[in-house]
């Protein structure tokens, strides 16, 4: 029997692979066999077409290529213009964007190159200027001081954390919580949905340098278009960080006033969330920034990686496909089904429902920390992940939150009559599940989670993952 491509590329890759390190080999079949076994809903995970995965698996890793298209520190690097500029292409195309740089390797880095942007542009320095204008080498002790004096302490106002913001947006174990005079917005106590008029308040008696917008555990949608005009009315930068909704917005489920593009002056992105991409980052923005993002590299960033913006080229035009629009749309109906599904057994929901791909449970009405139900659910074949909800009386460690996603399943095909049976595992798991000692701590009985894991796995078997891939 011949084998397919797919079938044929890993095995081979894998033979090659195991002729000089076995091991190696052996944790990557593992890691296929371990994702098609689990009920993955982790929020911020995926899985990248095998087109994708093998742009990746080539010489393209062997070449430096610091600069940028056309303009390299290296010579040689004619066929790494060729991937590059084919990846901002699919991007500026399909999120309708004046200027794309897809070198970024994650999505914190491309929010650093984000912030370096708007800091070069907009803060008021002369000797900045100067350093712009002259060769860095010009510039003497004083100006070099009086360049960090300024560039220091500018403003950042961005969503809180346990609001579902994200690190990168100003917070202190991140550098943006160090090198920002930080402040945050929240969400409404009552609702639980950000309050646009205290943002707009925040705003007038802060004055950032930079209103940020964007989430990792925020089930709702954000309104790009208000959030602009309140950037406007106090002069500041607008930065939207749409890693966790890419695909939606791609996919045009967001559209008008909830798709950043047109709203923003500046837009970060990684490309593996549900957008369906490589692991990596990517900023959109207007003519105004394109150069100083440009300069990402060798500014902020570390040698570009052109084989994963080879892959990032093959997985941008993918999602420029029509079936894409079909993917991201059914990417929102499982998460609503998925949601209804938990408030219909009892489950309190941050928000009470979601508008987008992730669900936030409040597990404290199961009288579980989050550790504990992310454990549990662990167990039982259940992947998900811990996360803080607002005001958390547990702190963002052991937090009351389990946050799920719904990209990686619609990826394999699930739709919302399973998204019902994985509502009732879910429920059914953290109702058995009982505190322990500790807030890590927790008491499940091993058959039930057995039970529950062999019920995920039998959720999946009309779903298989990387159905062309047989590894033999
Ligand atoms: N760690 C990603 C997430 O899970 O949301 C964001 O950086």
């Amino acid at each position: 029997m011949s084998l397919n491509a797919e079938s044929t590329a890993f095995r081979s890759a894998l033979e090659v692979i195991r002729a000089v390190e076995p091991r190696v080999a052996d944790a990557i079949g593992a890691e296929l066999a371990d994702q098609r076994e689990s009920l993955k809903l982790i929020a911020s995970e995926n899985y990248a077409s095998p087109a994708t995965l093998l742009a990746m698996g080539n010489w393209f890793s062997d070449k430096y290529a610091e600069g940028t298209v056309g303009r390299r520190f290296y010579a040689g690097c004619q066929n790494v213009d060729t991937v590059e500029a084919l990846a901002a292409e699919h991007a500026k195309e399909l999120f309708g964007a004046a200027h794309a740089y897809v070198q970024p390797h994650s999505g914190i880095d491309a929010n650093l190159v984000a912030f370096w942007a708007i800091l070069a542009d907009r803060v008021e320095s002369p000797a900045l200027k100067k350093a712009q204008v002259r060769q860095v080498n010009d510039l003497t002790e004083a100006d070099w001081f009086a360049l960090r004096r300024e560039l220091g302490n500018q403003r950042m106002l961005g969503m809180s954390l346990d609001a579902g913001g994200h690190l990168t947006h100003g917070f202190r174990p991140n550098i943006s919580g160090k090198m920002f005079d930080q402040r945050s917005y929240g969400t409404d106590p009552a609702t639980g949905l950000i309050d646009y008029d205290r943002v707009a308040e925040a705003a007038r008696e802060f004055k950032p340098l930079i209103l940020v917008a964007g989430y990792s555990a925020y089930p709702r949608k954000v309104n790009f278009r208000i959030m602009r005009e309140i950037a406007d009315s106090v002069g500041a930068t607008f930065m939207v960080d749409m890693a966790h909704f890419a695909g939606l917005v791609a996919g045009k489920v967001f559209t008008g006033d909830f798709d950043p593009v047109p709203h923003a002056h500046i837009v970060t992105t990684t490309t593996h969330k549900s957008l369906r991409g490589p692991r990596g980052g990517m900023v959109l923005c207007g003519p105004e920034l394109a150069d100083q993002v440009d300069r990402g590299c060798p500014m902020v960033l570390g040698g570009p990686l052109p084989h994963v913006m080879a892959a990032k080229a093959v997985a941008l035009a993918e999602a420029r496909r029509p079936d894409f629009a079909d993917y991201a749309q059914r990417i929102v109906d499982n998460a609503q089904a998925l949601a209804e599904g938990l408030v219909r057994r009892g489950t309190k929901l941050v928000t009470g429902g979601t508008d987008n791909h992730l669900v936030l449970l409040d597990v404290s009405g199961y009288g579980l920390t989050g550790r504990q139900a992310e454990q549990a659910l662990l167990d039982s074949g259940i992947v998900t992940n811990r996360n803080a909800v607002p005001q958390d009386p547990n702190g963002a460690w052991y937090t009351s939150g389990i946050r799920i996603g719904t990209p990686a399943l619609t990826t394999r095909g699930l739709g919302v009559a399973e998204m019902d049976a994985t509502a009732e595992l879910i429920h059914t798991v953290l109702s058995q599940t009982t505190p322990g000692e500790s807030k890590a701590k927790y008491v499940l009985d091993p058959a039930l989670a057995d039970k529950i894991s062999k019920q995920a796995n039998e959720l999946l078997t009309g779903f298989p993952l990387y159905p062309a891939v047989d590894l033999g």
